[in-house]
């Protein structure tokens, strides 16, 4: 099998230093938690940016600070801004990051429920509007995925010409309202992709390991991070963001799935060498 992309989401925008206190907000604390997972294990880092205070923002200026502090402690490691930012964001806002011309981005393919009034609102011509910007500066989407209809939505893109080349999806099981994250659902949305098709799975919260460990069986990729999962186990916060990584790490090793560096994530995912 093909060796194992791991993705560390180390932010997020939604999860606080209340939740648990090492979330990472300020740039220092973001480059320290990057270098510790990638050093543990991740190929990428998927990036949500804060302000000091722990305020999101998909700033360009705020993004490009933590650009440069990540590259300077791990150069070659893939950063993959997020293009979902954080709910009630404008899609000017969330595209800001694009202009940095980052190598990946996640395309968010729908529309979804996150928990009481929270609409992570993805419409189709939202979404063709952020694949016709990401195709000409050759960004390589990540199409992330919350239920089934989102690859329906992808298959279009594909279709029109918005995303060339291989697809790489990110399957997001077990948020409140949308696909939980029981094997037999991870397995259907495997079955539905599109013929020559990467993807990762990520689980949130409790379904972390369970969906890391049969994406890792599947010939997929998994995510892991502070963004999806504050506990290593059940009651007992991670200290760190590679505390996760290297959970991920112990899985794919007892299950003979080696470690891929980033430069063998780009071949994987058709990136070019940098
Ligand atoms: N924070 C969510 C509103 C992404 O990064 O593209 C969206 C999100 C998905 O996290
Ligand atoms: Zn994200």
């Amino acid at each position: 099998m093909e060796k194992l992309i791991i993705t560390a989401a180390i932010c997020g925008a939604e999860v606080t230093k209340e939740d648990n206190p090492a979330v990472p907000y300020t740039i220092e604390e973001i480059a320290r938690e990057a270098k510790m997972a990638h050093e543990s294990g991740a190929s990428i880092i998927h990036l949500h940016v804060r302000y000091d205070d722990g305020t999101p923002t998909q700033s360009k200026d705020r993004f490009k600070e933590a650009f440069d502090a990540i590259k300077a402690v791990c150069p070659d490691v893939i950063i993959q801004p997020s293009t979902g930012g954080a709910v009630g964001m404008s899609n000017a806002e969330r595209m800001s990051p694009l202009e940095l011309k980052p190598e990946m981005a996640t395309l968010d393919c729908g529309t979804i429920n996150f928990g009481g009034d929270e609409i992570f609102a993805n419409t189709e011509t939202t979404v063709f509007e952020f694949a016709r910007t990401m195709l000409p500066l050759g960004i390589k989407p990540e199409i992330e995925v919350f239920d089934r209809g989102m690859i329906q939505l992808a298959k279009k893109c594909i279709k029109e010409g918005l995303i060339v080349g291989n697809p790489h999806f990110n399957l997001v099981l077990g948020t409140v309202c949308g696909m939980p994250g029981n094997l037999e659902d991870i397995v259907y949305l495997v079955n539905s992709l599109p013929e020559g098709s990467t993807f990762t799975g990520t689980g949130i919260g409790r379904y972390e390991f369970p969906v890391a460990t049969a994406a890792i069986l599947l010939g997929g990729h998994v995510r892991v991070g502070f963004e999806d999962n504050i506990y290593t186990k059940k009651g007992v916060l991670a200290s760190s963001n590679a505390e996760l990584v290297e959970k991920a790490v112990r899985i794919a090793k007892e299950l003979n799935r080696e470690i891929a560096n980033p430069s063998e994530a780009r071949a994987i995912l058709g990136l070019k060498e940098v």
